[in-house]
């Protein structure tokens, strides 16, 4: 095993398409960890192994991979760049040290390269940009990098390697730092970028500073500890330029991945309570979880990062998080479903175990006790719901036990009962996503659904007071039923609240609840929708019973009926749900984006820049959102991207509200009828 010094731990990300799983199918075939180079094109990618991801050609799922190069050893996560499938590039980031972002030198900084700039900065990860597929008709190395700076900064992004060359006439790169035959055409710019470069690394140390500027020459080592110490923190982001169909400017990156990625020793082990302890390559084991796969060949297997110390193969392990026990088998280093067995694995690997009882994302691991758990792993909301319901009746359990096996290892799908609207719902991040979560749930777990555009739980509530009045009597036979409720309500924005200001024993203390009880079911389906009845206060304060025919059954009945006689007086309003949501875009489809809000019943709170993209922040009603991941989409050609999440409950406007009220009320007499 290498020591964490020579392990590198990084992701690619970026935008789909750029050419992320293709480079990392050549790193793997130059570093001779596979005997023939995958390719995306051909399906024989080592990354996208699945069906799914070979009939699509894009990666679906983040897959690590790993390979040795130059003495070091390198464990790097292929993730997708869709939108969709952004909870797995923020587990594998997770797991990473670094970020090695894929911008495509045609399409430029797009908005997948923005998202996973954004992530790796939110979690501290220094970042590497490759602008790859130079050799592509209408690539354009500068454009691509005058995107970076300008979103970035100009002396952020600065170029390590230079192509020269473009489109079919790229042919090689440059070293800015080191080449000294560089052409006449990038000897100006190559130039300028050099003394950009030397000036971050005298300004990342004092000595050397002072060294530079007494016009001394900086030695290797000297360059590239101030190189890091600048990417370290973020100052400086490398770029390099390349071409992965033509093997061009990937040596260059490689060495630069020895040189100068932050190894598995540069970053101290975070606890959740922020407590820090330095890496070791010794001693007690600690490991984050953050995959999960359930494969219908090699069965379940469970995906953890190193952080510190040493885990062993066949040894007993802990799960912090679960306070369990767990009984490791082989330690399993992974090419895609390739698989190789180690003795023991140390800091920055990236290592799958096989079969474990109960171990799950973002569990922490531990080979001894005393260790504190590691912060979880946040992921994004899910932002698009169907109802789901089975084909064949009686197979819902099979959908509930296959949604659960896939949300265990897909932490942004989830699978719930809907309170309000008696809905089962599954939610996920759009329709490709959910797309592929119900053909696993047909080609695994055998069971057919149909998916339909879930209900909107609306909400009802009253604009004034009003009393509402009920005698319920029943003659039948000899026993009869008796029981008589007054009550008055009124709004109250705390939610609700019961009152019992009978006096003088008008109705006996002891069907009170009862009372309650009817107000409560009337409270489950509003006059107005059939919807849940918010914010009111209820107060009973007269009634009268019958010492033989009352019974709790008349007084529930009785507490019913009087409020609906009370909310119907007390202008009842329809309440919908809104939600936050951020959309970001390029700036160009902000005039598409914004009209299209309009129509939405949207309302916009804000517009920001936000690395390199635009954002605008709204608020919009629910109902007019279950099919933007889809529209989003075509209106941006796949450029833009959202999140959602739930704000609070607001009236629905008159014109709205009298089309939803109608309908219901025609269906319930419809059901009526029947
Ligand atoms: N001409 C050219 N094509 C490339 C290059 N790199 C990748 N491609 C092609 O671009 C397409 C997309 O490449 P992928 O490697 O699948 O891109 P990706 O970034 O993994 O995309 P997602 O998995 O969807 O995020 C494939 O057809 C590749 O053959 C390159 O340097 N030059
Ligand atoms: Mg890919």
């Amino acid at each position: 095993m290498k020591k964490s010094v020579e392990i590198k731990t990084f992701a690619v990300a970026g935008h789909s398409g750029g050419g992320k799983t293709s480079l990392c199918d050549l790193m793997l075939f130059k570093a001779k960890a596979v005997e023939r180079c995958g390719s995306v094109d051909q399906k024989t990618s080592v990354s996208d192994y699945t069906a799914d991801e070979q009939e699509k050609r894009c990666s679906i799922y983040a897959t690590p991979l790993n390979c040795e190069w130059k003495g070091n050893h390198l464990f790097f996560i292929d993730t997708p760049g869709y939108g969709e499938y952004i909870g797995e590039t923020t587990a594998a980031l997770h797991a990473s040290n670094s970020v090695l972002i894929v911008v495509d030198a045609v399409g430029g900084l797009e908005v997948g390269c923005a998202k996973a700039w954004k992530m790796a900065e939110e979690l501290n990860l220094p970042r590497f940009v490759i602008i790859n597929r130079i050799d592509r008709e209408r690539a354009d190395f500068n454009r691509a990098l005058a995107q970076l700076q300008e979103a970035y900064g100009k002396t952020v992004c600065v170029p390590l390697t230079l192509p020269v060359g473009t489109e079919t006439g790229f042919k090689k790169v440059i070293n800015v730092l080191r080449d000294t035959d560089i052409p006449a055409e990038l000897a100006d710019e190559a130039a300028a970028y050099r003394e950009a470069l030397m000036d971050t690394i005298a300004e990342s140390d004092e000595k050397l500073m002072e060294k530079y500027l007494d016009g001394g020459t900086l030695t290797d080592d000297e360059i590239a500890s101030g190189l890091k110490a600048a990417i370290k923190s973020g100052s400086l982001v490398p770029v390099f330029a390349g071409s992965t169909a033509k093997d061009i400017g990937i040596n260059e990156l490689m060495d630069s991945i020895v040189n100068l990625f932050p190894d598995a020793a540069s970053r101290e082990v975070v606890f959740a309570d922020g407590g820090k302890i330095p890496v070791s390559d010794s001693g007690t084991g600690i490991g984050l979880v953050f995959k999960t796969i359930i494969d219908p060949f090699i069965g379940q297997l469970t995906f953890f990062r190193v952080l510190s110390g040493v885990f062993t193969a066949e040894k007993d392990v802990l799960n912090v998080s679960r306070d369990g026990k767990e009984r490791f088998g082989q330690l399993l280093i992974m090419n895609g479903k390739e698989q190789k067995a180690i003795n023991d694995a140390g800091p920055g690997c990236i290592v799958a175990v096989a079969k474990l009882k109960d171990c799950h994302i973002s569990n922490t691991l531990a080979t001894a006790p005393g260790v504190k758990t590691l912060p979880k792993i946040v992921f994004p909301n899910p932002v698009m719901s169907y109802a789901i319901s089975a084909v064949k009746s009686g197979e819902e359990d099979k959908i509930a036990s296959g949604l659960h096996k896939i949300a265990e290892t897909d932490p942004t799908v989830t699978y719930k009962r809907h309170d309000e609207t008696h809905e089962s719902l599954l939610t996920g991040m759009g329709d490709q996503h959910l797309g592929n979560i119900v053909k696993k749930l047909k080609d695994v777990y055998k069971v057919e659904v149909h998916l339909s555009t879930p209900k909107i739980p609306y909400r009802e509530t009253i604009t004034a007071a009003g009393e509402g009045h009920y005698r319920h009597k029943k003659q039948s036979g000899g026993h009869g039923q008796f029981g008589e409720v007054a009550l008055r309500m009124s709004f109250n924005d705390a939610g609700y609240e019961f009152v019992n200001d009978v006096v003088g024993g008008a109705i006996p203390r002891n069907f009170i609840p009862a009372v309650e009880k009817g107000v409560h079911e009337a409270m489950t389906v509003g006059p107005l929708a059939g919807c849940v009845v918010e914010k009111i206060k209820v107060s009973v304060y007269d009634g009268k019973f019958h010492a033989v025919d009352s019974s709790e059954m008349a007084f529930k009945i009785a507490a019913r009926m009087a409020f609906r006689d009370a909310m119907a007086k007390a202008r009842p309003v329809l309440l919908e749900p809104l939600m936050k949501v951020r959309i970001s875009i390029p700036d160009h489809y902000m005039g598409d984006i914004t009209g299209d809000l309009n129509h939405k019943r949207g309302r916009i709170l804000g517009m920001e820049a936000d690395a390199g993209m635009e954002v605008v922040n709204a608020e919009i009603p629910l109902a007019e959102m279950s099919k933007y991941a889809t529209e989003l989409r075509s209106m941006t050609q796949g450029r833009g991207l959202f999140e959602m999440e739930f704000s609070r409950y607001e009236q629905v406007p008159a014109n709205v509200a009298n089309d939803i009220i109608t309908k219901y009320q025609a269906e319930r007499q419809h059901h009526e009828e029947e």
